[in-house]
């Protein structure tokens, strides 16, 4: 009976040490506690010094996770499995999310380098006042192409794109709304429509794109486009701002009849552990220097000011990338169109898609 007892509490000791063990792997590992920092950002979207810098200065560990669209990232957010500290969506999805009460409030106290921001990119109605969302990039959608590759074939306007002759060349990028926008535009109808009929117009006359359609990818996209596996691509600015560097066949165009202007912003969810770590990491990303080195990285348009002047001029300059106010007036910024009709435009683009199959 001793040998049972004793073996008893030696199990029990083991079980509890081991537990204790556990606990501590799971702290360093970053799924928990002040020390650790949990961010979920866009795919290629940050320059990998900058965490490491970061975890440097700070002693905070990041966990990095990563997202290929909006809807992706609302899904797991409101899900609430993974603490993230830090998400960075587009302006119509903070609306979403606030609207569903998933945000906590930013504490601008903790911010001394939001000053570094464009007034432009504050105080935007997707976000009055910024109490939600902090400025990380912003840019267009647009069509860039390979005039070489298309013996200097030049596009203006989204109905270019239905060109028989643009038979398998073109890549769209696999988002709802930037598809669904494309379809829209060509037939003058806005982004945020949100008459069912219109919707339904708009995704036929995408069917009639489908001989053009080589495939619909994420980041990958600008891999092919580079390596000039297709001569056009729908994609963001900041994609085609970073494989024109590498391709001078290529050029981007904001078709005449309108598109997309958008803005990624910062937020900290309501899952967030580390709100202090959120604010610091946001902070630091707002620094005029590391802004300058994450735009150098990652391409995209920054909406930091004070890192214009440590950038190259020839980047910042180059209006394709950087519009004026006057020329991003006739865009148009995505709205929250609330669950039925964001779940409409999600429904479509997946029939669009089974179309091409
Ligand atoms: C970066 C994607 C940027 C998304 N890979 C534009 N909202």
């Amino acid at each position: 009976m001793k040998q049972l007892v004793r073996a008893f509490i030696a199990i029990s000791l083991v079980s509890v040490l081991l537990l204790a063990a556990i606990s501590k792997l799971n702290d360093t590992q970053g799924y928990s506690g002040d020390n650790t920092l949990t961010i979920y950002n866009w795919g290629d979207y940050i320059d990998p010094d900058l965490i490491k810098t970061f975890e440097k200065e700070t002693g905070i560990s990041v966990v990095y996770e990563t997202f290929d669209s909006n809807e992706a990232m609302m899904t797991k957010v409101r899900q609430g499995g993974t603490s993230y500290d830090i998400a960075v969506p587009s302006e119509y999805m903070i609306e979403k999310m606030q609207a569903e009460d998933l945000l906590i409030a930013i504490d601008q106290s903790k911010l001394p380098n939001l000053k570094n921001i464009d007034e432009r990119f504050m105080n935007l109605p997707f976000d009055p006042g910024n109490e939600y969302s902090i400025p990380y990039f912003w840019g267009t959608v647009g069509i860039v192409y390979n005039h070489s590759l298309l013996g200097g074939k030049e596009f203006t306007s989204w109905n270019d794109l239905w060109d028989p002759e643009l038979k398998n060349d073109i890549l769209l990028v696999d988002g709802a709304r930037e598809v669904m926008g494309m379809g829209l535009n060509s037939l003058g109808y806005s982004l945020n429509d949100t008459n069912k009929e219109h919707l339904r117009e708009a995704k036929e006359k995408l069917d009639t794109l489908t001989p053009n359609i080589k495939a619909i990818v994420g980041d990958e996209i600008k891999i092919l486009l580079a390596n000039e596996e297709a001569p056009i691509g729908l994609v963001w600015s900041g994609d085609a701002a970073d494989i024109m560097y590498e391709n001078e066949n290529l050029d981007y165009v904001v078709p005449e009849e309108g598109s997309n202007l958008w803005f990624d912003n910062m937020v900290i969810p309501k899952t967030a552990k580390n709100v202090e770590g959120a604010h610091r990491f946001i902070n630091f990303i707002l620094d005029a220097e590391i802004a300058a080195q994450n735009t150098e990285w990652v391409s995209y348009s920054t909406p930091n000011k004070a890192a214009l002047e440590y950038l190259p001029e020839e980047m910042v300059t180059d209006e394709r990338f950087y519009p004026p106010a006057e020329l991003t007036e006739k865009l148009e910024v995505y709205e929250n169109l609330g669950q039925e009709n964001l779940a409409y435009y999600n429904d479509l683009f997946l029939e669009f898609k089974m179309h091409r199959k």
